[in-house]
């Protein structure tokens, strides 16, 4: 990480979020592509030797009012227990991903099971690529992260990936600092190759999801001291995902989440998943019209979404924007 850092050549800013601290930023390493999200950390209040003040090493006052005091301050910080940010570099940096971390314009897609095998379909196959997804083929294969592996269930299987249908990993998210519990953001991979996104899942998935959604919740409770329970954990999926490989996200409740990841439009509770597979027909999700938030860089806005939103708001008779008018006109 240090090596990288140092030899980040900054180009151009990607995002700023105020609210949760981000900041993307795309430059090159050695002549290639490369991306660096900073994240400042939140407080860790689990660490009872040191109260959050007690941090505080040097203040400056903005201004004093009655009974109201405000000003700028210095923390004592420590690698270990107190860092001051996290850092994420992604190198060699491909265009799909300097796209999803530029801010862009966004907008609310349903897809119809029409649209998804029309459009959406043909872009999934080309996106589950062992490129993409090699991420996912180490940490399942190839002992990536395994210091950080909360819990790996082989499911009887004494060699994953053959017959361990029911084989799965939780380790912490990318996203994590591993440091404040408030935080706690895990991801649970699947052993099982052949489901890439909730389209996939069928009601005859309805009780191995059940499963996974207990053993989640009796695991993860237990491997954080039971700091956490069962019920204060959110358990969810993405749709779309960004990557083809089902996986399920766990996270602290009192998480608000950063940028749209848990929000509506994105996250679909696992519970509602295996609610909805109750009540489908054999179809399952691909029978379901999906809805969900789409950025303008997104490739599969180009490829067919934007023009399926368009005819979309036509069709439900929605008027469209009028067209903007300068200065000049408008006088
Ligand atoms: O949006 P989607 O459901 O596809 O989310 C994938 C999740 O995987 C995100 O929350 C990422 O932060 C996480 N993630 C992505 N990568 C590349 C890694 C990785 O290499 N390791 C870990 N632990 N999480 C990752």
């Amino acid at each position: 990480m240090d090596s990288l850092l140092s030899r980040f050549e900054f180009v151009r800013v990607l995002d700023s979020n105020p609210q949760t601290k981000v900041v993307s930023l795309y430059g090159h390493v050695d002549d290639q592509p490369a991306i660096v999200t900073l994240e400042k950390t939140h407080f860790n209040t689990e660490d009872a030797s040191c109260s959050c003040v007690s941090a505080v090493q040097e203040t400056r006052e903005i201004a004093a009012n009655d009974i109201y005091h405000w000003a700028v301050a210095l923390l004592k910080q420590d690698i270990l227990h107190h860092p001051a940010a996290k850092v994420n570099v992604i190198w060699p940096a491909t265009p799909v991903h300097v796209r999803k971390y530029e801010q862009q314009a966004l907008h609310l897609v349903r897809e119809t099971p029409e649209l998804y095998q029309r459009v959406v379909a043909p872009w999934v196959a080309e996106q589950a690529t062992p490129a993409r997804l090699r991420w996912v083929h180490n940490i399942l294969y190839e002992g990536a992260e395994q210091e950080r592996v909360v819990y790996r269930d082989f499911a009887g299987s004494a060699a994953p990936g053959a017959g361990s249908d029911d084989g799965f990993v939780v380790l912490p998210d990318m996203k994590w600092d591993g440091v404040s519990l408030d935080a706690l953001y895990l991801v649970a991979l699947v052993y099982r190759d052949d489901v890439r996104s909730l389209r996939d899942l069928r009601p005859h998935h309805r009780d191995w999801l059940i499963g996974l959604n207990n053993r989640i919740r009796a695991v993860v409770p237990a491997c954080y001291n039971y700091a956490l329970h069962a019920d204060e954990l959110r358990i969810f999926v993405h749709y779309p995902p960004s990557y083809y490989h089902f996986h399920i996200h766990v996270v602290n409740i009192r998480h608000p989440g950063l940028g749209d990841g848990i929000a509506a439009g994105r996250a679909v509770l696992l519970e509602d998943v295996i609610e909805s597979l109750g009540l489908l027909g054999e179809g399952g999700y691909l029978e379901r019209t999906l809805t969900y938030v789409i950025g303008e860089n997104h490739e599969l806005w180009s490829r067919g979404l934007q023009d399926a939103v368009a005819r979309q708001l036509e069709k439900d008779g929605i008027p469209k924007r009028p067209p903007v008018l300068n200065r000049e006109e408008s006088s």
